[in-house]
């Protein structure tokens, strides 16, 4: 449908910013050779062994294992290699045959080890033996469980539970998070912060207010329906490259796929699919944006104001020519709300505006507004480009705006696709990790468990991090993650840590966040997803939730790192066990012994989207858990899907300044986060380094500086406070003036705690006030 229409933006869009020539940047297409010698690079010969490919063969198949890296969907259709470059990478890495024992913890004191850089620690391997910090010696010492297990139960016993902060990190299964949740509210909080916090909480915001549920309508098999794609500030190539393959798809279908973002992102522009021996050996590249916006950091929202304003032009015209109108005028009356307002501020705010605050033409904004005019089911995807910005609520709530216009919600191959981050980070809040009581069924698990859940508000990750700056947090659980690393204003929050009482991490392997410690402090190993649980009644399985609301299980084969090695299921269920009273209706032995008896639990709570649940968790592809905005029922205070209308030009919170950068903080080719893998970027074109400052070469010149000079950034905060950090090599890229990009997490001592989105609390590390210092 509509192909002969949409021929005309076959071209990648070159008019917002012209190479210079001086740029850094890479000119392969994203997947290809370069994608096979990115994991060899890393990895070595480790990789490359009969075992190691046996376990990757296995990866995100029906009774397979899910992958550990993003939250992509695993389809029922799936490839003979159904991984990518960094879902090996983060396989690997696993895998590896390093081990962190109780010798290197000998070795090295705990203070010595602060000084360790996040990639020397994770080199290190994997933890072997639970570790308990010794304060006289400085060290970890080995312990066995059960003392981990009294020593930490003692000390939560000890305190208020309200102090206690419950954080999880988005890989636990479904299974473990349940468990962990309901540890948190029989102990007595609802403390239980999230990567999700930091990441795409305002998705869970804005949405549910919005379209009432707090998740994306699309699902997989709209990719192949859609006929136009716009993309948000999402990164697939590096963040979910499975994701190349449908985009791949649909580009030589002929759908156009137009995208905003500050960076040329280049598997956004152009793809070898690495498991076709054609395109391999051929070298034949897919382009695969047939328009490339550059906007400004932060820009979005005025980009999207002209492109409605475009359609309300469209469909003046389509009107005045007597034409089917562009405007989907039934959906617009049956199922929304608040469209008068919206319309009125759009066609009132001037192009000029519009241009200066995005950094785009309006020949180019009306270009994108055109495809949209004319597909019938479009589908826009978004991610960390839209989400953690001041306005980030403001953000989602445009491209939603957009969608309504034309009833692209509620439709086959249309509608709202946030890309999940973390393997199962939407399905630990589906099944209660959430700080927000209002979310979670209490009621019914006050009748499951015979207890009185509590219901006051619990803290997220910001709150947490006001908490223990205010003296109010005394213990802190960490299921996986490197919260200090992840968060902002870093340094002030480290020097807080030391203040608490009781900090327990439970990890494979070690990280930063395991060294800034409270005054007890527990280390504690955990089986990876790849390896073998074997419980009381057998192997186990678990279940995770993907980007598209599908539920899936997923079994580990390989011999595990260590024989002392605890699941992370069994550990939850260990520090809960010696924590809490004894309780007839909670059997945490049992539920230890057979994960299906909380798979069992997870159903009775929530009884709509996991019946069956045990029988349906190999169904291939995933179960879907359903979704009330696809059908077009809508819980929303309105009943109706909401219209919003912006009150701000930007998304960034701040005002520009001369001298103030637009820093956006980014992840390199090679990172999972805070792990890094290795030093290079390869889709950027950056080797080698991480200690970068990506600058465009106007602003290197008007600021007097040089390419190669060593500077600093400072922030530019309005709390005047100084955060610094560098030295930082001034590296010419193509960005849009006023913008620079530097790395997550080396950036975060930046960012202030305070620079979140107004709405959801999650910080803004796309948009951060900084200044040069040379
Ligand atoms: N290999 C790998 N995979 C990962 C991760 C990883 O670190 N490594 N992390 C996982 C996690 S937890 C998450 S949340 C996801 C993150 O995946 P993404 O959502 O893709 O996140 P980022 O790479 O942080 O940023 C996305 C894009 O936003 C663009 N951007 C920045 N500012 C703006 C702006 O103002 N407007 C627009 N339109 N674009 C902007 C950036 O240039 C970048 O291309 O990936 C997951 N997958
Ligand atoms: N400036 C800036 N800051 C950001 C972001 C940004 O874009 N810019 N992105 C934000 C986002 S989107 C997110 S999600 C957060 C990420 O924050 P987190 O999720 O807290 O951090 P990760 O780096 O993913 O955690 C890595 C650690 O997890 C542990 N781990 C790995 N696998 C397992 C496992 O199977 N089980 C257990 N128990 N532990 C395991 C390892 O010890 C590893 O060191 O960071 C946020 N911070
Ligand atoms: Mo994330």
């Amino acid at each position: 449908m509509a192909q002969e229409d949409t021929q005309v933006d076959t071209r990648i869009h070159e008019a917002d910013l012209p190479d210079s020539g001086q740029t850094v940047e890479y000119d392969g297409a994203a997947g290809g050779w370069g994608s096979l010698q990115g994991i060899a690079q890393i990895f070595g010969k480790e990789w490359n062994t009969p075992t190691v490919i046996e376990t990757l063969m296995r990866q995100n198949k029906p009774k397979g294992f899910m992958c550990v890296s993003c939250s992509w969907a695993k389809p029922a259709d799936h490839h003979t290699f159904e991984f990518c470059e960094n879902g090996a990478k983060a396989t690997l890495w696993e895998l590896t045959t390093k081990r962190c024992t109780p010798d290197f913890f000998a070795e090295h004191s705990v203070t010595e080890l602060r000084n360790w850089a996040d990639y020397d620690l994770e080199m290190q391997g994997r933890l072997t033996y639970p570790m308990r910090y010794d304060s006289a010696t400085d060290h970890y010492v080995p312990c066995s469980w059960d003392e981990a297990f009294q020593g930490i139960a003692e000390h939560l016993r000890a305190i208020d539970p309200a102090s206690a902060v419950f954080y999880a990190s988005g890989r636990a299964s479904l299974e473990t998070s349940y468990l962990y949740a309901l540890f948190a509210r029989l102990y007595g909080h609802n403390n239980l912060p999230d990567s999700s916090n930091m990441c795409h909480e305002t998705t869970s915001v804005a949405l549910k207010k919005l379209i009432g549920v707090g998740v994306g309508t699309v699902v997989f098999d709209d990719l192949a329906k859609c006929d136009a794609m716009f993309f948000f500030g999402q990164n697939p190539g590096t963040n979910s490259p499975r994701f190349l393959h449908p985009l791949q798809e649909a580009a030589k279908r002929g759908v156009p796929i137009v995208t905003f973002n500050p960076v040329r992102e280049r598997a956004l522009e152009s793809f070898i699919n690495p498991q076709s021996p054609t395109q391999m050996l051929t070298g034949k590249e897919t382009p695969i944006s047939s328009q490339y916006h550059q906007l400004r950091v932060g820009g979005d929202i005025a980009a999207l104001t002209g492109m409605c304003k475009h359609v309300f032009a469209a469909d003046d015209a389509a009107k005045a020519r007597g034409d089917r109108r562009v405007l989907d005028v039934d959906f617009i009356e049956a199922h929304t709300h608040g469209l008068d307002e919206f319309e009125a501020k759009v066609r009132a705010t001037p192009w000029q505006q519009i241009e200066a605050e995005s950094g785009l033409t309006r020949a180019a904004i009306e270009q994108a507004a055109e495809v949209y005019v004319k597909a019938e089911r479009v589908i826009c995807v978004y991610g960390m480009g839209l989400t953690q910005h001041v306005h980030g609520f403001d953000n989602i709530a445009m491209l939603l705006n957009l969608l309504l216009l034309r009833g692209n919600i509620g439709r086959e191959g249309a509608g709202i696709s946030p890309v999940r981050g973390h393997s199962n980070v939407q399905g630990q809040r589906t099944v209660g990790i959430s700080e927000k009581p209002e979310l979670v069924p209490l009621d019914k698990m006050a009748e499951q468990f015979g207890f009185e859940p509590p219901r006051d508000k619990g803290m997220n990750t910001v709150e947490a991090c006001h908490g223990l700056l205010d003296g109010k947090v005394h213990a802190f659980i960490g299921l996986g993650g490197n919260f200090i690393r992840a968060i902002p204003d870093q340094p002030v929050l480290e020097k807080a840590w030391s203040r608490m009482q009781l900090t327990v991490q439970i990890a494979t392997k070690l990280n930063r966040s395991h060294l800034v410690h409270g005054q007890s402090a527990y280390l504690l190993p955990c089986l990876g997803r790849t390896e073998q649980d074997l419980q009381a009644t057998g192997p186990q399985a678990v279940t995770m939730e993907d980007t598209f609301s599908c539920i899936q299980g997923s079994i580990g084969l390989r011999t595990p790192a260590s024989e002392h090695l605890m699941s992370e299921l069994a550990i939850v269920a260990g520090i809960a066990k010696a924590t809490l009273p004894s309780n007839p209706n909670v059997r945490w032995d049992d539920w230890v012994g057979d994960y299906g008896l909380v798979r069992g639990l997870i159903e009775e709570s929530y009884p709509e989207m996991f019946h069956d649940f045990n029988a349906r968790m190999f169904t291939p592809g995933g179960f879907y858990k359903g979704n009330d905005a696809r059908e077009r029922i809508w819980q929303t205070e309105s009943g109706k899907a909401e219209f919003t209308t912006p009150q701000m030009a930007n998304a960034t919170g701040f005002a520009d300044a001369p001298g103030r950068y637009r820093l956006l903080t980014m992840r390199s080719n090679d990172q999972f986060n805070t792990t890094i893998y290795g030093m290079n970027d390869r889709l950027r074109g950056i080797e080698g380094r991480r200690d970068v400052l990506l600058i465009n070469p106007d602003d290197i010149a008007r600021s007097g500086l040089r390419d190669g000079q060593m500077v600093w950034l400072q922030s530019d905060a309005e709390d005047g406070l100084h955060r610094e950090v560098g030295p930082l090599k001034v590296t010419p890229f193509r960005l849009p003036d006023g913008c620079l990009g530097g790395y997550y997490p080396e950036m975060n001592p930046l960012i202030a705690l305070t620079h979140h989105d107004k709405e959801s609390k999650t910080p803004a590390n796309k948009s951060v006030p900084v200044r040069i210092r040379a």
